[in-house]
């Protein structure tokens, strides 16, 4: 019998420590565990990786395992899947810039401009500004312990007010605070308000993996998910090379742009709170379920940049990692090409144009790729 207001308390604590319990493992949102079934996903040309594992050869490198799997035709849109072109070569990621640095402290090298500037205002103002407050509370500390110490001061001092000082401290932290927000709002302002846009992606968190759709260049999607270790899949699945990227960052498809444009990323969610965010870019935002936010970036040099979730997103949270490939411009149209999708201003394979305006859409073949991404984690 539960009598007293302590045992009942007690027993409601434990009713919803297991709720967060719960929750935390990814049990809860039922709505999370569903498959993404109503996405109008135009076409997925680029699921190779995601849902034909097992298809590829053990340890191949990147570029073969982005070829496009042997698919099963797909009898009501057989050319919807089908890569119209397949030569397209990642590059392999640098070792210092891009990924994190063992034993490496402060930022990751920033590859934008707002990044560069953050970068600067971070080592050059915050941190001296941090080192000298606490210097200077340090040597008041000391001044305070040694001159008002109990020996040289047997009748303690009795003052209370001192007007001269109360003003200093006070002006002091509203001038340094003031000093500090002036060219916070302005990065913040550049971080959110972005150039004219040369392309928009489309970024997806889902339980646990990325999804990325280029609307401008005939909206198809990839999946990506995180690469395992060799130890870790099943005889003929892929597994992480070293081409790929490092342990926990690598990822079987990753998000390609061109260099030196400006791209926006719309991101969201398909089930909980994830978070975008590329170090080496600077910019971070959450991706939030029904809500679309925005950050961009330009980022001038090719290369490979590896980021992570940054939102405690359930059970697998530190396995959705991110990877963005930066390469130049006639090679991202290359890439494009290899998904299926178009460049802006270029027609869309005739393959597509041809379906009948009243013909019923193919069965999507999202479902069948988030579901094996899913699986796969
Ligand atoms: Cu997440």
């Amino acid at each position: 019998m539960l009598q007293s207001p302590t045992q009942v308390t007690g027993v409601r604590m434990k009713l919803i420590a297991w709720a967060i319990a719960l929750a935390a493992a990814g049990l809860t949102p039922a709505a999370a565990q569903t498959p993404q079934a109503a996405q109008p996903i135009k076409e997925v040309a680029g699921p190779a990786a995601a849902t034909a594992p097992s298809e590829r050869a053990q340890g191949q490198s990147l570029d073969a395992a982005n070829a496009p799997a042997p698919s099963t035709p797909d009898s009501a849109n057989p050319t919807a899947t089908q890569p119209t072109a397949t030569n397209f070569t990642h590059a392999l990621p640098a070792k210092n810039i891009g990924v994190p640095i063992r034993a490496g402290t402060g930022l990751q090298e920033q590859v934008t401009d707002v990044g560069r500037e953050a970068a600067g205002f971070h080592n050059n103002w915050l941190l001296l500004l941090c080192v000298v407050i606490c210097a200077v509370v340090l040597i008041l500390l000391c001044i305070a312990l040694w001159k008002f110490r109990r020996g040289a001061n047997p009748t303690p001092s009795r003052t209370s007010h001192n007007t001269l000082l109360e003003v200093v401290w006070t002006l002091v932290p509203v001038i340094i605070l003031v000093a500090i927000a002036v060219p916070s709002f302005s990065l913040l302002r550049k971080q959110y308000m972005p150039p004219p846009v040369d392309l928009t992606v489309k970024v997806t968190g889902n339980q646990w993996f990325w999804t990325y759709s280029y609307p401008d260049n005939g909206g198809f999607e990839i999946v990506s998910n995180l690469l395992k270790e060799k130890a870790d899949v099943k005889t003929g699945d892929r597994f992480r090379t070293d081409a790929d990227g490092p342990p926990l960052l690598a990822v079987d498809e990753r998000m390609v742009i061109p260099a030196g444009k400006v791209v926006k990323f719309l991101v969201t969610s398909n089930d909980v709170i994830h978070a975008f965010w590329v170090p080496a870019f600077y910019s971070k935002i959450d991706a939030n379920p029904g809500q679309v936010n925005e950050i961009w970036a330009k980022v001038d040099e090719p290369g490979v940049y590896f980021g992570q979730c940054t939102e405690l997103c359930g059970a697998r949270h530190g396995y959705m990692p991110i990877a963005v490939e930066v390469v130049p411009p006639e090679k991202f149209a290359e890439w494009i090409g290899s998904k299926g999708g178009t460049m802006p201003g270029q027609q869309p394979a005739a393959t597509q144009a041809a379906q009948p305006a009243g013909a019923t859409p193919a069965p999507i073949p999202a479902v069948a790729t988030n579901q094996a991404a899913t699986a796969q984690n």
